[in-house]
């Protein structure tokens, strides 16, 4: 006779089985497209200098940076070491919104002036998750209205209507790794994790993706090649068009050019295959 463990776990591993992909959950910076280093980093840059401040975040400095997420933190993190006394006035954390304010509105014209594209391989995989029914979402760190500007720009019309649900910025208080951007967007869409896969550029974005549950596909860009990915399902140099390889770096390999839906749905079928396989060790 099976003994209540093992029986709950069969029950789990049943259950898990039966899960067919339902939705994928998008990362933004550094996942749809590539937007810190010539996007967020010029207009912290120009925001600085417009707020009198000497600093000046280099490509390498900013990329250390990145391991803060959320621009606001990344602004405190670094005036805490650089300049601690601005963060001792009273009026500090006005002083530090507005300086945020600013360099999201430069963010947006940069966004606007079309600088900033999609990343290869987003709007061929993203239209085929829709016309195939696969439910998108949004798990970002990014204020509402830069990412706004970056869909609007992208998508033009079918921003609104596109994902369905969309978790950005201070919709939770703690961010990514923190998975709690995650579990508000599967709340949202009151769907199990195991139902859904997460597609993200980083290590914090994969923290916190792994940690509510999700498979991750890790599309890595400059600022996080050779980065130690170990726990997501796949690590791809990018989405790839067929005819343009993507390059299959860790992880479950990519069998053809691309990251298309029947790739994303084998990957899946593995991560849960492989959930229930440790639920029962
Ligand atoms: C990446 C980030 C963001 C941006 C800046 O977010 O860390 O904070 O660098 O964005 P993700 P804001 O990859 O999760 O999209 O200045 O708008 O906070
Ligand atoms: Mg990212």
């Amino acid at each position: 006779m099976l003994s209540d463990q093992a029986t709950d776990c069969r029950v789990t591993m049943h259950r898990s089985a039966g899960l067919a992909l339902q939705a994928v959950i998008f990362d933004v910076d550094g996942t749809l497209a590539d937007t810190e280093r010539d996007g967020h980093r010029v207009a912290f840059n120009r925001a600085f200098a417009q707020f009198g401040l000497d600093w000046e975040w280099s490509v390498a400095t900013y990329g250390e940076l990145l391991a803060v997420t959320g621009g606001k933190e990344r602004i405190r993190h670094f005036a805490a070491r650089r300049a601690p006394e601005l963060l001792e006035r009273p009026d500090s954390e006005a002083w530090l919104l507005a300086l945020h304010q600013l360099k999201s509105a430069i963010y947006a014209q940069l966004v606007n002036a079309g600088s900033i594209g999609l990343r290869r391989g987003v709007a061929r995989l993203l239209g085929e998750l829709c016309r195939a029914g696969v439910r998108l979402a949004i798990a970002t760190t990014t204020t509402p209205s830069s990412l706004h500007s970056l869909l609007q720009t992208s998508f033009g019309e079918r921003a609104e209507s596109l994902f369905e649900v969309i978790g950005a910025g201070d919709v939770v208080v703690h961010k990514k790794p923190a998975p709690d951007v995650y579990h508000w967007v599967l709340n949202e869409m009151k769907l199990p994790p195991a139902a859904c896969l997460a597609v993200e550029d980083s290590l914090p974005g994969m923290q916190a993706a792994t940690a509510a549950g999700l498979p991750t596909l890790i599309t890595v860009n400059s600022y996080t090649a050779g980065g130690d990915f170990v726990g997501a399902l796949s690590v791809v140099s990018d989405l790839g068009e067929p005819g343009a390889a993507a390059r299959s770096l860790a992880g479950q390999p990519l069998a053809g050019d691309c990251v298309d839906l029947p790739q994303l749905r084998v990957w899946h079928r593995q991560a849960v295959s492989d959930g229930a396989a440790c639920q029962l060790a």
